[in-house]
């Protein structure tokens, strides 16, 4: 197809091609079909620049945009992960709004479209990446960018009903339907997408399951993101595990990975843990929890709340069921190189998900790649995470039970090897099948082949 793909993510790897399955896909495709990969840059000055900054990038282009210390607080903790965050993950009460946030989003976003539309050629695509950029496609088409512009969205697609609590609300749905193609990670977001659109008076559902609002056509459809599974099968070596780890004779392994996000259901693993042992029959093998955790967005109060929930918590159940020579639950507030966390991966007994809401959980992908196919471990894996969908060969939980899932980790624990291989035969099927390239693959097709709108006004207005 003529024209050139560009990419736009708030995180751009600026050192070599980068490292992580998305960032990884983004890289190949650009270096397959050429073309530009958009992201941000800090910067000390008080005002950012209106044009891009160029970086080295072999067979293709990286840009990037600045971001000042205001708009570093405003748009990007403020706005997109103290209010959108936590508004996509169900968690309303925690959003905590300033009017100053709302302006720093609308400016970044505003002055990218601007330097974005100096650039654009007539044939170009652009895939935009993520809850940072909501409204980008609604300022480029007030500027009269024509240009097919898709969209993923990461993260779980707001409720309908929760969305009153975004300030200035009613231009939600110029923002998004401003895109050609919205991409979700599964079909419950689209049929939450799709309510969406069906519940406004002013726009109306296709019978091919676009949605159209004033003279646009959106296109909505899911592509579940995957992992790069030769990367983490390579890496794999649980005996590097076993000289890091040092358990105890039969010592079973229970793994969490996950950044310290409110969104992952932590404090219900580590209660779930506490459930598993308090039933734990006496003839039951140990098992350690080890939850590696790394900090993130810790400017952000409801970060730094539940990192002290954690600690707390952990405390009172070693407390508890500690003995000399065991320790039930390791805690790691670091973030781990992949190779251990592969051969942890692989070490581990079962791979404990317990998402309260999450896009897809890539976590749940890369445990079942590590596997050893001849004596592969379990996944238990929440229902709220977009992963679920695709792997109903897990131990599905409700992570609000810790009951059920402390259940299912004893479940996990006793299952015999030919429920497990096979279990985790359909499992890796679906990860291999469904990677990260298949899913970049997928969504250009599909952006590609999306009917061109030459309607660039909205309906309503982008802010
Ligand atoms: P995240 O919320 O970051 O991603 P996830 O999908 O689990 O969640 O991906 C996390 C990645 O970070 C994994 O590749 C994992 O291996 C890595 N990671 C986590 N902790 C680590 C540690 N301690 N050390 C090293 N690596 C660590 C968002 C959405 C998800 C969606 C992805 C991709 O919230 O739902 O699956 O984007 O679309």
């Amino acid at each position: 197809m003529a024209g050139r793909l560009i990419v736009i993510s708030n995180r751009i790897p600026l050192e070599g091609p980068g490292s992580g399955g998305l960032v990884v896909a983004l890289h190949e495709a650009l270096t397959d079909r050429g073309g530009i990969w958009i992201g941000a840059q800090e910067t000390d000055a008080d005002t950012a620049s209106e044009k891009f900054t160029r970086h080295e990038a072999p067979g293709y282009e990286k840009l990037t945009f600045e971001l000042t210390a205001k708009d570093q607080e405003e748009y990007y903790l403020g706005f997109s992960n103290s209010v959108l965050w936590p508004l996509c993950h169900r968690r309303t009460d925690l959003i905590d709004f300033e009017s100053r946030y709302a302006d720093g989003y609308e400016r970044v976003n505003r002055r990218l479209a601007h330097m974005l539309a100096e650039i654009l050629e007539p044939e170009d695509r652009v895939w935009v990446h993520d809850y940072h950029f909501f409204p980008l496609a609604c300022f480029l088409r007030e500027l009269g960018v024509k240009n097919r512009v898709g969209y993923f969205l990461h993260i779980p697609f707001p409720n309908g009903s929760d969305l009153p609590a975004l300030p200035h609300h009613e231009t939600f749905i110029d923002w998004i339907s401003s895109y050609d193609l919205i991409g979700l990670q599964t079909q419950r977001d689209v049929a939450v997408c799709l309510e969406f659109f069906r519940g406004h008076p002013k726009a109306e559902l296709l019978l091919d399951g676009s949605a159209k609002y004033g003279s646009r056509t959106t296109q909505v459809r899911s592509f579940p993101i995957g992992i790069d599974v030769d990367v983490m099968l390579q890496a794999a070596d649980a005996r590097r595990a076993d000289a890091t780890l040092r358990l105890g004779d039969g010592e079973r392994l229970i793994i969490g990975v996950d950044r310290l996000d409110y969104s992952k259901g932590l404090v219900n693993r580590l209660k779930a843990m506490e459930s598993w042992l308090q039933h734990r029959e006496p003839d039951e093998p140990r098992a350690t929890l080890l939850q590696i955790a790394p900090p993130s967005r810790e400017k952000v109060l409801a970060y730094r709340e539940i990192r002290d929930e954690m600690e707390l918590l952990t405390g009172k159940i070693n407390g508890e069921y500690s003995e000399i020579d065991w320790t039930p639950v390791r805690y790691i507030h670091k973030p781990v190189e992949r190779e251990l966390l592969a051969a942890l991966y692989r070490r581990a007994d079962v791979g404990l998900v317990t998402s309260l809401a999450d896009g897809m959980n890539l976590v749940a992908k890369e445990y079942v790649a590590s596997q050893d196919p001849e004596d592969p471990g379990v996944l238990v894996l929440s229902n709220f995470a977009g992963a679920a969908e695709q792997m109903p060969d897990a131990l599905i939980v409700n992570p609000y039970d810790v009951d059920e899932v402390g259940e299912a980790i004893s479940q996990a624990l006793r299952m015999p090897l030919d429920e497990r291989k096979a279990r985790y035969r359909e499992l890796m099927r679906g990860v291999q099948e469904q990677d990260i390239r298949w899913w970049t693959r997928a969504y250009l097709d599909a952006l590609a082949r999306c009917p061109v709108n030459l309607a660039t006004e909205t309906e309503g207005s982008c802010d």
